[in-house]
């Protein structure tokens, strides 16, 4: 973790109020099982998770948008020039070309998506164009650029960032593709939001795996796997493998336990028992859910240990360990 990360999580932690059945990261209390439900609430993946939560948070008092909220949030992340693996500062792929994956999705099935798109600074915003803009859901490669150029989004330079070049060239002497859990290639941003009224939305955006193949797209952009929102009953978001985690539709099957009655902890742990079930190799795979249900309640487990997410309430800003099925 980078100075800045650490100095943002122990300034937040030590500054913040707990939200009462929530464990900080660190403490000895056991991960979450049930928290009282409370809202607002705004809730994202790992600890740039800290700066997110606050910028969708201070939109939120200042729009009354929980749309607006989940977007201004990731875009806090789409510029941290330290993320590799969120917008065009993240690692590329195998070609040496960064490419980005975004969703967004509001409560009442409204939802917009963009994957495998080139030169655009901030892929969310894209993703909300294709939701207002266009009768689809989801616009990729070539197409999502040239619906880019049209809306007025601007074209950046393809070059990679200085940090991403180092690596990318450390890459090229072996050319080896093997992810390591909670290392590499797991710093993806999704956010769910909940406002006081009881409305829910959803982003999640990313750079994909590092030294992907050339067009590979994974579950950030997929409605279902990477995020999905439903005012019924809640929403969920998903970091990680994004194979292991659209091979189960884990955003949707979490939403849809917890209409069938599951908390949203039960919902995350019965996802991560059925991606552990039907992916092989699970000792390389690290994948990890958050969720809320429209009263507030909040769930989050992931498989391997070392998964965190970031809760925001009228309380403040907290960074909290997410439990997960294997022990360290
Ligand atoms: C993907 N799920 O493209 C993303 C990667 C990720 O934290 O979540 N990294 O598969």
């Amino acid at each position: 973790m980078s100075q800045r990360r650490k100095f943002i999580k122990q300034s937040l932690l030590g500054s913040a109020l707990l939200l009462p059945g929530l464990s900080a990261l660190n403490s000895q209390a056991s991960p979450l099982k049930k928290s009282s439900g409370t809202k607002p609430l705004i809730l994202s993946t790992w600890v740039h998770g800290l700066p997110a939560n606050a910028d969708a948070w201070a939109k939120l008092k200042q729009t009354g948008s929980i749309l607006d909220a989940v977007e201004a949030g990731v875009r806090n992340t789409e510029l941290d020039m330290e993320n590799l693996s969120v917008g065009l500062q993240g690692l590329p792929d195998r070609e040496g070309i960064t490419t980005l994956d975004a969703s967004i999705m509001c409560g009442d099935g409204s939802c917009g998506t963009v994957a495998f798109v080139r030169q655009v600074k901030h892929p969310i915003s894209l993703a909300r164009a294709v939701m207002e803009k266009t009768p689809h859901v989801m616009l990729v490669g070539e197409g999502a650029r040239q619906f880019a150029i049209a809306q007025g989004f601007p074209m950046e330079e393809e070059k990679l960032s200085p940090n991403a070049q180092k690596e990318y060239d450390k890459w090229k002497v072996t050319s080896k593709y093997k992810p390591i859990i909670n290392i590499e290639n797991h710093d993806t941003i999704g956010m769910i939001g909940l406002d006081a009224a009881g409305k829910l939305a959803g982003s999640c955006t990313t750079s994909g795996l590092s030294y992907k193949m050339h067009g590979r797209v994974g579950d950030s952009p997929i409605i279902g796997a990477g995020l999905f929102v439903d005012d019924e009953v809640g929403a969920a978001t998903a970091t990680g493998l994004g194979e292991s985690i659209i091979r189960i539709c884990g955003s949707f099957l979490i939403v849809e336990l917890m209409r069938q009655g599951r908390s949203p902890q039960e919902a995350c742990e019965e996802a991560v028992r059925r991606l552990v079930a039907k992916n092989k190799n699970i000792k390389d795979i690290q994948a990890g859910f958050l969720a809320i249900n429209k009263e507030g309640e909040v769930g989050a487990f992931a498989v391997h240990p070392g998964f965190n997410y970031a809760v925001a309430t009228e309380s403040g800003n907290v960074l909290v360990d997410a439990g997960s099925q294997f022990k360290p």
